[in-house]
This record gives C-alpha cells, sequence and structure tokens, in this order.
C-alpha cells in the first residue's frame, strides 16, 4: 500500500508533462500549460506527505520520466505519433487532475483520444456559452451575424486573446458542408460580435466561434462553440465530393500530403502551384503561411490544427489530430497577390 501513493501521482505528473511537451505551439494552446503546471504542483504537494524516502524516490522517478517523455517526444514528432509516447496509466489517476473553474478538458483531455477531440459541437462548453443574436437569415440576402460570448457569471466577455492574428474566428458552413466562409467579427464596447453574413443558399448552417476568452484573474481558456443558423427554403443536399488529394481554386492548383490517423498528431503540408506551374509567393495569413479547418463528416466536429510558423520546403506544414475514423472536410485558406483564396479537399480517415 505504501508503494501506491507515490507511484500514482507520478503517473499524473507524467502525463502532464506530456500535455505540456505536446501543447508548444505558440497559440491558444498555451493555456492548457499553465493548467498543466498548476496541476502538477499540487499533486507534488500532495506527494510531500509521504514518508522522506518515498519522496525522494518518487523525484527520481518523476525526473527519469520527465526525460524519458522529452526525449520520446521528439521522436514521436518526427514519427508523426505525437500522442502514442504518453506512458501507460489507469485513467482514474488522471480524474485526480483537477482542472481550474472555467477549463475543461478539451485540448489534453484524460488520455489520447480525448485529447483528438472535436470542439464546436456545443452551444456551451468550457464554461462559456454562445448566444446568438441572429439565427434566422434569408438566403441569398446579405445581413449580419451577431453573438456573445458569455461566462459562467451570464456576463459578456469582452477581454479575448488575440489567436492567429485575430480575437476571435468565425466559420460558417452548411451543413452538407457546402458554402465555407472563414470571417473575422469585430466587437462592440459590451462584446457583441458582428460581421456581414450572407447565407447563398437555404438551409442548415453551422457557425463556430473560435476564440481565447480572458478571465478577470487572466486565465486563458481556448474554446470552439457552435450554433446552427437557418435559411429557410427548399434544400438539396450537396454529395460530399469524393477524397482527393488536390484541388483547385482559381488558377491555383494544392496538392497535399500526409496521411491522417485517428488519434494520431501528423503532419500534412499543401503545395500551391500557379497558373504556370512555378509556386507563387505565399504570403503571411493570420499569422502563418496558410490557414486550415478541418471538419467531420456526421457531426460536423471541428478539428484542432496547429500551423507551422514557416514553410517547409516550400509547402505549408500543419498538424492534424482527427479523433476518428471517417471521412473529413479540409478547408485551406492561402495568399497570394492580397487575395486569400480557400482551397478544399476530402480527407478518407481509415
Ligand atoms: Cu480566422
Amino acid at each position: 500500500m505504501a508503494d501506491q501513493a507515490p507511484d500514482a501521482p507520478a503517473l499524473g505528473v507524467v502525463r502532464t508533462a506530456v500535455r505540456g511537451a505536446a501543447d508548444q505551439e505558440p497559440d491558444a494552446d498555451a493555456a492548457d500549460e499553465v493548467v498543466g503546471a498548476s496541476a502538477t504542483g499540487r499533486e507534488a504537494g500532495a506527494a510531500s506527505t509521504v514518508p522522506d524516502r518515498a519522496t525522494l524516490r518518487l523525484a527520481l522517478v518523476v525526473g527519469g520520466l520527465v526525460l524519458a517523455v522529452l526525449l520520446g517526444f521528439g521522436l514521436g514528432r518526427i514519427n508523426g505519433g505525437g500522442a502514442s509516447v504518453a506512458a501507460g496509466g489507469p485513467d482514474s489517476v488522471l480524474a485526480e487532475h483537477t482542472h481550474a473553474p472555467g477549463t475543461g478538458a478539451h485540448a489534453h483531455g484524460t488520455d489520447q483520444d480525448a485529447a483528438a477531440e472535436a470542439g464546436g459541437l456545443a452551444i456551451s462548453s468550457d464554461g462559456y456559452t454562445l448566444r446568438p443574436l441572429v439565427a434566422e437569415f434569408v438566403a441569398g440576402r446579405a445581413s449580419e451575424l451577431r453573438f456573445q460570448i458569455h461566462d459562467g457569471q451570464r456576463r459578456a466577455v469582452t477581454r479575448f486573446a488575440v489567436v492567429h492574428d485575430k480575437p476571435m474566428h468565425v466559420i460558417v458552413v452548411r451543413r452538407d458542408l457546402s458554402g465555407y466562409q472563414h470571417l473575422h467579427p469585430t466587437m462592440a464596447v459590451d462584446g457583441t460580435w458582428s460581421v456581414p453574413l450572407t447565407l447563398p443558399t437555404s438551409g442548415i448552417w453551422r457557425a463556430y466561434a473560435d476564440f481565447t476568452a480572458v478571465a478577470d484573474d487572466g486565465r486563458q481558456t481556448a474554446t470552439t462553440l457552435g450554433v446552427d443558423l437557418v435559411a429557410p427554403g427548399d434544400y438539396v443536399p450537396r454529395e460530399l465530393p469524393s477524397p482527393a488529394t488536390t484541388s483547385t481554386v482559381d488558377s491555383f492548383a494544392v496538392e497535399y500530403r500526409g496521411v491522417a490517423r485517428p488519434g494520431l498528431t501528423v503532419p500534412v503540408d499543401f503545395r500551391v502551384t500557379g497558373a504556370d506551374g512555378a509556386d507563387p509567393a505565399l504570403e503571411r495569413h493570420l499569422g502563418a503561411y496558410g490557414h486550415l479547418v478541418a471538419l467531420r463528416e456526421g457531426d460536423l466536429g471541428y478539428l484542432h490544427v496547429h500551423p507551422e510558423a514557416e514553410p517547409v520546403d516550400g509547402a505549408i506544414r500543419f498538424w492534424l489530430t482527427v479523433p476518428t475514423p471517417g471521412r473529413y472536410r479540409l478547408y485551406l485558406d492561402f495568399s497570394t497577390g492580397g487575395v486569400a483564396r480557400t482551397a478544399e479537399f476530402t480527407v478518407s480517415v481509415l
């Protein structure tokens, strides 16, 4: 029995270290490092109540495992198996790993499957709630999307961290995954976000708000909330296009390389070719050379994607985590000559 007290927190600490390392991309998930760090502190504190020899042994075990994990992470990145380096351990241990109020397990979960969970499926998550002020539109008519983000005290949030160059990213897509739009609303002083929006065709549409809220105490929470919008009228759903690794938009051909695997974080490289066959000069767009959104067919789950800040051999690289087998639609926004375009791909994950 005496041995189990130090061992249990040791596993918790190691898992925390894995998540900390996995979240080192320079974006919203930085918030998770804070959460992980404070939880580690609490667990170490609990461990200090056991006898000295056990504490010392725990320190050695933790130190060794953290080192092993950090080394493993480097290899895991190369192999595209970052999520698989997590040291094993009962999830009951992680159940004790507490989160600060208002932060959920969305980005790091209780195991590697949860870490890849899709977002945007709920109107309320991680302590924040999306409150649309307009939900019905007339197909083809210019209108405005307006909403607020409320905190746990039902107050409109007015502090947001800038992530990928913007404090708020809104994605709108029809439920058959057609008609993708990527918008950046502006916020009024009362926390009301608004952006011009035209739903070109009738049907049910999905709107996602992707943001990092900043609480009164400065704590940051990255989440994606989703809500349906409706444009009444006849709706003829479009078949999802067949999976393909190439796509054309205007005079540009875009090809991607990479194989998405359920539960793993893998690199996916996009290469843009102009009409003359040459690589066009890609411009920075939203803090990187491209912006990628991935949505799951069936429930329109919104996936975590991390861009690489600089091109890799002329390609735009993203780290993509898909939670399950199935079909996904990828939307790559890239910019050349001052014009942003979107290339779309269907990916079938086995
Ligand atoms: Cu955006």
